[in-house]
């Protein structure tokens, strides 16, 4: 008799008992789980990180080496025109096929008459399409192109194109440079430069060289 009235208290007592555990075994779980996703998305951000870091280096290593081969290209003295554009081109791709795969080399000019230009990009809208970027209390009012963080654009056109007809635009200073197929006048004030641009479908950069 005395045995079965001890297993009914205990019996009595165990459901308490077992909650407790299920809890602390339930908050263990979830520290754990918490843990291991701080790991992985600290480990993720590193990897990101170490990465781009390393795409950096690599594009950085490639431009200090088309630097230096332009530079040896370069006879002093020696201005840009198109037989010597047509032989750099022709010697880069040649000596460096698999950087431009993925590059594009457009030789500039200053065009003095050229048209800076803002647009207000693909939300058609100055800034940020239904937002007040200026405050003024109007939104989207035409004082909103060149907004931060919108998608609104700068161009540059050739005073020999036609002004863009999309509105609202606002032209912001005359001289850029352009591709130098486009330049009618010949000025020295400013060095012709080379635009590499790189597109691929992971990433899109370009960069300048002085000649
Ligand atoms: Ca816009
Ligand atoms: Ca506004």
């Amino acid at each position: 008799m005395n045995i079965v009235a001890s297993d009914a208290g205990m019996n009595a007592v165990d459901p308490v008992m077992n909650k407790e555990t299920r809890s602390t075994k339930f908050f263990l779980v979830c520290a754990v789980f918490a843990l291991i996703l701080g790991i992985f998305i600290r480990t993720t951000g590193l990897q990101k990180a170490n990465r781009i870091a390393s795409d950096s280096k690599v594009v950085e290593s490639q431009m200090e080496k088309l630097r230096n081969q332009l530079g040896d290209m370069k006879q002093a003295g020696e201005d840009l025109d198109r037989a010597t554009w047509a032989r750099i081109q022709s010697d880069l791709r040649s000596l460096n096929p698999e950087i431009f795969s993925h590059h594009q080399l457009i030789w500039q000019k200053f065009d003095p008459a050229a048209r800076v230009r803002l647009l207000p990009g693909l939300d058609q809208q100055p800034g940020t399409i239904d937002v007040d970027d200026n405050v003024n209390g109007v939104i989207d009012d035409a004082s909103e192109l060149g907004a931060t963080f919108s998608d609104d654009l700068c161009i540059v056109e050739a005073a020999v194109s036609a002004p863009s007809n999309i509105k609202p635009s606002l032209v912001l200073q005359r001289g850029g440079y352009i591709d130098a197929k486009q330049v009618m006048t010949n000025q020295t004030r400013y060095a012709d430069r080379i635009l590499i641009q790189h597109q691929s479908r992971d990433d899109s950069w370009s960069l300048v060289l002085d000649w």
